[in-house]
């Protein structure tokens, strides 16, 4: 045998990169449940079962199309529990001449990866993760000196490479971006969308009761378990969302309902980030809905920007900023994260919802992370390494490749501004226009000071306040320092008493 081809557990794509360069005939394909993986954060029990289901259907998947596979199970004896462990049994065991395999999503294991052809004398090959529309040499090109980077102009470039919206080199509608129409507040109706379920299969149930023996100390909860674990399965959530929710998707992208814990998103990453959906496919998929009248232009611009523009954009800057950008903290935030991430218990209404859904369906929407967990996160100045630990642990579409730049970039500003061009901080205000969940707060939104006060208030202010030496320049932000700075001396003290009082009760681990 020549070459062995270890396909990683994010790589569960028909055509990848590694398969693409060998031979079934001469090959072994490897696959490896390991312990590392599994715990390197406390991932939510559902995103285990996930990955370790699809897994197994992969490898049967791989077998029935004629690959030779080596699968190894987290429980098989002499299991190293590591990449490097696993590959190094699994060379002593085929002795092949040389290993494939296609660029990880992770700075960690890529660096793994960079030490074995030194450790086991054979040549490892890394090739390029072909399933992305951008390189990471066109990135870094792109992005070249600029000080700043900027989502939008890289979109225009991948809407120009791929055709995706396109008329004659203009883009379709004229406009290329319609996100101004996609911010309307929701109201919940009895003909809701909901994102396909499935019943688990004999592979998935025994998934199931490992995750339960081997995991029950992991945040989140594991039954019922609904998602697709086979490519064919994912496809039919596709098909599901487009004929259900896309043609809201844009009009409800930024609104957020109690009880409604997926609107008119497509619930789709978790697919799309492990391999089982092509984001090229899906967008032209979406794209033909458009044409043939299903879902207007501002619902299909809008989803077709999230896949090749904020995924793309966010890919690239996570390898061009490694290994600096996982420990970047501008803003030297340095507060714990409270309990209530982990456990819901917290008396703001907003923040609950969005860690119980998460917590029971390893899935949140972009709202709900960036403005609820995201923004809270960002005004009380906690750790963002810990933020970044708690978004990779508990979402089940998370790898550090994307979950890192939209965590330290995009949330908590901690990469001073690459990314974003300001933080995404706001009121309590911005919650009740975008959502209902203030009505049943224990918290008065409109209260700015006072005991009951909605904790986002306070802390707006008080986070501009701190933060003014390097805010205040920013041209978006300069209105709300003119507001801050035409206030009386009373309002900003009460301001600061009242985001000290929240800071405290954080500080001190009470309830908040
Ligand atoms: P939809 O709303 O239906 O959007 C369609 C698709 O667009 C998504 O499936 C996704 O592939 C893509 N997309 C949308 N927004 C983004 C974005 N900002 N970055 C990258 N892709 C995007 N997304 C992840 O895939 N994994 C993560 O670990 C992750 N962590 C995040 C952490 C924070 C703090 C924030 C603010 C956002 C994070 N996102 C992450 C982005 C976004 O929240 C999710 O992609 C989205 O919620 C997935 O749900 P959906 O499939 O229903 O998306
Ligand atoms: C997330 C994850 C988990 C929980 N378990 C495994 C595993 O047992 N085997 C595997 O190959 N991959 C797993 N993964 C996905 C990897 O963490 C992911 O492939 C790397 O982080 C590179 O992106
Ligand atoms: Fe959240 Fe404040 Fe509204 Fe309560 S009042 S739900 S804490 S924004």
């Amino acid at each position: 045998m020549s070459t062995l081809v270890l396909v990683l557990g994010d790589q569960l794509s028909a055509r990848l990169s590694s398969l693409d360069a060998a031979d079934a005939d001469d090959s072994v394909v490897l696959m490896v449940e390991v312990a590392e993986e599994t715990t390197y954060v406390p991932h939510h029990k559902k995103k285990i079962a996930f990955l370790l289901s699809a897994m197994r259907h992969h490898a049967l998947a791989l077998q029935q199309a004629g690959w030779q596979v080596d699968y190894v199970r987290l429980d098989d004896p002499g299991n190293t529990g590591s990449f490097t462990g696993e590959v190094a049994r699994a060379i002593k065991r085929h002795r092949p001449s040389r290993v494939l395999v296609t660029h990880p999503g992770e700075w960690r294991v890529l660096e793994a990866m960079r030490a074995w052809q030194s450790e086991f004398g054979l040549p490892v090959e890394i090739r390029e993760d072909s399933r992305f529309f951008c390189r990471l040499d066109e990135f870094a090109a792109w992005a070249g000196e600029r000080r700043n980077l900027r989502m939008e102009f890289f979109y225009h470039e991948i809407r120009r490479k791929t055709g995706l919206l396109m008329d004659n080199g203009k883009p379709v509608g004229g406009r290329w971006n319609y996100d101004s129409e996609n911010r309307k507040g929701a109201e919940a109706d009895l003909l809701m969308p909901r994102p396909a379920r499935f019943t688990p299969d004999a592979i998935t149930e025994e998934v199931l009761d490992l995750v339960e023996r081997r995991f029950a100390d992991h945040p989140g909860t594991l039954r019922p378990f609904w998602f697709a674990v086979t490519a064919d399965d994912a496809e039919a959530a596709m098909e599901h969302f487009l004929a259900d929710a896309l043609h809201r998707f844009g009009d409800y992208q930024d609104a957020m309902l109690d009880g409604q814990p997926f609107l008119y998103h497509s619930v789709l990453s978790i697919y799309i980030n492990a391999g089982l959906i092509d984001p090229l496919t899906l967008c032209q998929r979406v794209e033909a809905a458009y044409h043939a009248g299903q879902a207007p232009l501002n619902a299909v611009e809008g989803y077709i920007r999230q896949v090749i523009g904020w995924r793309e954009y966010m890919r690239g800057v996570y390898w061009l900023k490694m290994p600096e950008y996982r420990t970047a903290n501008a803003l030297a935030a340095t507060r714990k994260l409270p309990w209530f991430y982990w456990s819901g218990e917290t008396d703001m209404a907003c923040v609950k919802a969005a860690v119980d859904q998460t917590l029971a369906e390893a899935y949140a929407h972009h709202i709900q992370r960036l403005m609820v967990t995201g923004t809270f996160a960002l005004l009380a100045g906690l750790d963002p390494h810990e933020v970044h630990e708690w978004y990779l642990a508990v979402y089940a579409d998370a790898y550090e490749w994307v979950e890192l730049p939209n965590t330290i970039g995009m949330s908590q500003f901690a990469d001073g501004g690459l990314l974003a061009s300001k933080p995404y901080a706001a009121s309590g205000a911005y919650i009740d226009r975008m959502s209902d969940y203030c009505k049943n707060c224990r918290y008065d939104v409109r209260s700015k000071t006072g005991p009951d006060a909605c904790p986002f208030n306070s802390l707006y202010w008080d986070f501009l306040d701190r933060h003014r030496t390097r805010l205040k320049s920013n041209p978006r932000l300069g209105p709300m320092y003119r507001n801050w700075d035409h206030m009386t001396e009373e309002s900003r003290a009460a301001y600061r008493s009242r985001a000290a009082v929240i800071l405290g009760r954080l500080d001190r681990a009470e309830r908040v």
